[in-house]
């Protein structure tokens, strides 16, 4: 190395560059290789000095901390340094050496302490090791499990506060005694074995079941989701029929499946009739809490329904943003008669049930709003505007979109043990203007209800309006001025129209909807009327009649019906629905619909028991046929039931 390789270094022979010129010439001309070459060796040697002087400094590291990077470990070193400076300060009184001497104890005692740590860590990775693979899968699968167990038990619903349960009389097998009457009562449960193992087999845990296709289905009432409608509509049927090991199935999916935190929009009301009403079933008849809980954890899913200006809930909700908004179709954006008004028995019982007083608050709230209303003729019309609490068109109907209004006025007052008069009133009051502006009698004689339409009568029924005939028999007893003989007789004449309907067929099973006009009586015109989807409505009123009359008569016509089914709706996959009664060759429309076990198979069966299964007195049957207790309230009070009523 000789000292002129320095001058460039220093910068003064470099001239100065013009603006934009390249330096690259300027060294090229002012450096020769070897220079170049002495400069490159010059700055190794340095860069390798200051390397050596970097790793020959002394130590001072473990005076400043531990290199573990462990807060536990460099806090407490970081204190005793600071007392180290301070003591050495106070060294003339000998203090500085006594501390010294502790704090190299304390960090001995730290450094064996996690030196047994990692030799504890090392020798469970050793015996880790040691493990098969299948073995270490295991062991993870479990942690796993108990991580989702500890998180659902954070997340998970808060307990319910002890309720009594109501008392629940005929929870029994309903044997009907003669061998005639059994072995249709056992036919009706092959029925519905066949029903639920084609959808175990081909639907499991969809909605409902493509019994042609062989797969599951669903429809927009249920949103996009996948929620076993059928098994939790089934549920209760199943218990009643005695097909345990069905309803154990059934339970469990609903145990480890059914979560409504999903991005689905449903239908509140049918959500309610199906779900909350058939798990509340489920929950009374098996006493298995799980139904309980998952009724109540769906219920606070629809309550954001009710957030509108009236308090009139939404058509629909999205059970996890919680927005609603009503279906496309209603009248100026209205909610519909039939849905926001057959919410209360299952809104009572969940008040009941949680001792939660919205419930039952906003089912109060909504009939308060009604009766505050102007009825045209005293009519109830089927659409009503949750912004603005205006009626939207006058159509009023017992069928589609009005018939279980009706229905749970009735049966409010029915589950109350008969105290809640307001209802009841509500109801005699709502039937009598029915009576005198929907009902009348056909030229041939048959008695119908037709439906209003702004002030004019189309005499035209529904499959849908049929349950009225149970419902006028159910409601006779307690029937202003003595009139229960009267409600009884209107009773028996919608089941003997509604039968006709049947009967004026070729498959024996009714159509959707029948006309009493032109000469034409019991009859569907239109092509898109004569289908028939499994319903239950006419079998319903059949077994009403059934319990109130006993004649026999009923059971007749609903062993035809049940007949027909089996030979027209039955497939190797289900049961399908047909797309015309009057065709002797009929297409299916492969759908089997959930009310199809949760109704039309459950009234039929208890249309060939006795009387004891499930007694009247005691059980009132929401609109899916889900059983509910009476609530024997007596002195109890349902909590917000005192600023209400
Ligand atoms: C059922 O879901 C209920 O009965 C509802 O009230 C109206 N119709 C269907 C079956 O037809």
């Amino acid at each position: 190395m000789t000292t002129p390789a320095l001058l460039p270094l220093s910068g003064r022979r470099i001239p100065t560059l013009s603006p934009g010129a390249s330096s690259f010439p300027h060294h090229r001309a002012t450096l020769r290789l070897s220079e170049k070459f002495i400069l490159l060796l010059i700055l190794s040697a340095f860069i390798t000095l200051c390397f050596g002087a970097f790793f020959f400094l002394p130590d001072n590291s473990k005076h400043k901390r531990f290199d573990f990077g462990l807060e536990d470990v460099l806090i407490p070193h970081i204190e005793s340094e600071k007392e180290a400076r301070h003591s050495s300060r106070q060294g003339i009184h000998g203090v500085g050496a006594h501390d010294e001497h502790r704090h190299r104890e304390e960090e001995e005692s730290l450094r064996d302490k996690i030196r047994a740590d990692h030799e504890r860590a090392l020798q469970e990775a050793k015996e880790k090791l040691r493990k098969s693979k299948e073995e270490l899968k295991a062991e993870i699968q479990t942690e796993k499990t108990k991580v989702v167990e500890d998180l659902k038990k954070k997340d998970g619903p808060k307990p319910l506060p002890p309720v009594p349960m109501p008392k629940l009389v005929g929870v029994k097998d309903g044997d009907p005694g003669d061998p005639d009457t059994k072995e249709k009562r056992d036919k009706i449960r092959e029925m519905m074995k066949h029903a639920w193992d084609s959808y175990r087999q081909y639907g499991w845990g969809h909605n409902e079941l493509k019994p042609i296709a062989k797969k599951g289905h669903s429809t927009n009432i249920f949103g996009n989701s996948q929620m076993g409608a059928t098994i939790v509509d089934a549920l209760d049927t199943l218990y009643i029929m005695g097909l345990h090991d069905e309803f154990k199935d059934g339970q469990e999916w609903i145990k480890q499946n059914l979560d409504f935190s999903v991005n689905a929009e449903v239908s509140v009301f049918e959500v309610n009739i199906r779900f909350i009403g058939g798990l509340l079933a489920a929950y009374y008849l098996s006493g298995q809490e799980v139904f309980k809980v998952k009724a109540v954890q769906l219920a606070e899913k629809l309550l954001p329904a009710f957030n509108t200006p009236t308090g009139i809930p939404w058509a629909m909700v999205n059970l996890k943003s919680g927005v609603g908004r009503n279906w496309g179709w209603a009248s100026a954006g209205s909610s519909i008669l039939a849905e926001f008004g057959t919410l209360h028995m299952e809104f009572v019982h969940l008040t009941y049930l949680t001792g939660n007083p919205a419930y039952y608050q906003k089912v109060m709230h909504i009939r308060k709003l009604l009766a505050k209303m102007d009825r045209p003729n005293g009519l109830y019309p089927n659409y009503l505007n949750p912004r603005t609490g205006r009626w939207g068109q006058h159509h009023t109907s017992v069928g589609g979109l009005g018939d279980s209004f009706y229905e749970y006025l009735l049966k409010a007052w029915l589950m109350s043990d008969k105290t809640d008069t307001e209802a009841r009133k509500t109801y005699d009051d709502a039937i009598e203007a029915i009576e005198r502006h929907l009902i009348r009698k056909s030229n041939g004689g048959l008695t119908f209800i037709g439906e209003w339409k702004n002030g004019h009568l189309e005499r035209k029924m529904g499959h849908l309006t049929c349950f009225a005939g149970g419902m006028f028999a159910l409601g006779a007893d307690g029937s202003p001025d003595d009139k229960a003989g009267h409600y009884l007789q209107l009773g028996a004449e919608i089941a003997h129209t509604c039968h006709e309907s049947y009967d004026r067929t070729v498959l024996k099973l009714g159509p959707e909807a029948f006309k009493f006009d032109s000469g034409l009586e019991a009859v569907a015109v239109r092509q898109n009327e004569k289908y028939y989807i499994l319903r239950p409505e006419v079998i319903e009123t059949y077994w009403y009649m059934w319990r109130f009359t006993h004649d026999p008569k009923y059971r007749q016509w609903g062993w035809e019906a049940a007949q027909a089914i089996d030979k027209y709706c039955r497939v190797s996959g289900g049961f399908s629905g047909v797309k015309d009664v009057y065709s002797s060759n009929p297409t299916y429309d492969d759908v089997q619909q959930s009310f199809f076990l949760a109704e039309t198979l459950k009234y039929l069966y208890l249309l060939f028991s006795s009387d004891e299964l499930l007694p009247l007195e005691n059980w009132v049957f929401n609109t899916e046929a889900h059983p509910l207790p009476v609530l024997h309230l007596g002195n109890i009070t349902l909590p917000g039931s005192e600023t209400q009523r």
